[in-house]
């Protein structure tokens, strides 16, 4: 296989070349450090453990300080950000975790009717550890989300707490955790109400990474997905891996019919929903692959279709070329930034791996 090699490697390399650097004041700082601690003392101390990973990456997501921590009943695996992962993966995924005796669940943070079948299950969970504990109803349970930078913790936790509050007519202002597309943003662990009778609090906490992450390939998938900080890593290799991945899928299959739009530059003007540019994208992404005659699997046939594409995107995004002296990067972060809102395909970049039964 190349295929994405190369673009891994480079990716993998400056990740840990900062990951390393004593001097990086974002990665696994002084702040980190206190909330890994903070976190590891409260783990034996609350009723449920809420893991939560990005479901384009199910493994390279792990929360590895958990793994200090027996697996039992009382975690439970969140895949969130599932609209935005392979579907019919995702449901590989599951069989494979439940196969490995962990509880699995699916989410879309921002979809309601997700997260109310989400309380209603985590409710029913809460009632089965109250009997075997013969704990008495009015006592309050403690849930902690936990999870690398970025992967939804306190978009979840937000809406389990509106959802929440809504479901028990509970009146009163809601708090709300800040939510943001840039990872590390989460600095204290916060309490949400998000149920009554019994009372369930939940504890948003701030993303950890390891200290180090010395594997390329999930360095890459992490930076791709938004688990590290952007400014340390180059956008236009980021959008290069991206590419790389997308020109080995099917996805650019379903976009034929974007490809036969004229006038491509009169229509983005008049265009105030920003979806014509999407659709040129994705219509000039279809025609450069498909009019590709060399070999995919060639590392150097990659590279040039990869040069092309970011010739193409020029005119698709509109980008002036007068306006700015690094174009690649202006064209690598709009393209990334339609990746990560799920409008150039759903992609699922982990793999089972080859022990499972399922
Ligand atoms: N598409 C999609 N986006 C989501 C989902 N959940 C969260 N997001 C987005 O992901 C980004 C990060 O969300 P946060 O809730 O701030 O992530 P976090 O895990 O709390 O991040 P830190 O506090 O930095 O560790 C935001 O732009 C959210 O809107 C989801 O289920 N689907
Ligand atoms: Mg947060």
């Amino acid at each position: 296989m190349v295929r994405t090699t190369s673009f891994v490697q480079k990716l993998g390399d400056s990740v840990k070349k900062v990951s390393e650097s004593k001097s990086s004041s974002w990665w696994y700082n002084h702040h980190m450090r206190a909330a890994s601690r903070a976190i590891f003392e409260r783990i034996p101390l609350v009723d449920l453990v809420l893991e939560v990973r990005d479901a384009r990456i199910p493994l390279s997501s792990e929360y590895e300080q958990l793994r200090n921590f027996p697996s039992s009943s009382r975690n439970i695996i969140v895949l969130n950000k599932m609209d935005l992962a392979n579907r019919s993966k995702t449901k590989e995924w599951m069989a494979y975790f439940k196969d490995q005796n962990y509880i699995p669940y699916a989410i879309n943070s921002h979809n309601k009717d997700n997260i109310k079948e989400f309380l209603n299950f985590l409710q029913a969970k809460v009632r089965d550890i109250k009997r075997s504990k013969h704990f008495n109803n009015s006592e309050t349970t403690t849930v902690m989300i936990i999870g690398i930078p970025n992967v939804g913790k306190s978009a979840f936790a937000n809406s389990l707490h509106q959802i929440g509050r809504i479901s028990a007519a509970e009146k009163g202002k809601l708090k709300h955790a800040t939510v943001t597309p840039q990872p590390g943003e989460t600095k204290n662990i916060t309490s949400l109400k998000i149920a009554s009778h019994p009372n369930i609090y939940i504890l948003d906490t701030p993303g950890i990474l390891p200290p180090e992450i010395l594997d390329a390939e999930r360095s890459s998938k992490l930076a791709l997905t938004g688990a590290i900080a952007d400014f340390l890593v180059d956008q236009s290799d980021l959008a290069q891996y991206f590419l790389s991945i997308l020109n080995l899928s099917d996805e650019y299959k379903n976009w034929e019919k974007f490809s036969i739009i004229d006038n491509i530059e009169n229509q983005i003007m008049n265009d105030h929903t920003q979806d014509f540019v999407v659709q040129a994208v994705r219509g000039a992404l279809f025609q450069d692959i498909s009019a590709f005659k060399g070999n995919l699997e060639e590392e150097k046939d990659m590279v040039q279709l990869i040069e092309a594409q970011f010739t193409t995107l020029i005119k698709a995004f509109n980008v002036s070329l007068d306006s700015f002296t690094d174009v690649n990067g202006v064209i690598a972060s709009k393209l990334i930034n339609l990746y990560r809102t799920g409008r150039l395909g759903h992609y699922t970049l982990d793999t089972i791996p080859r022990t499972c039964k399922c």
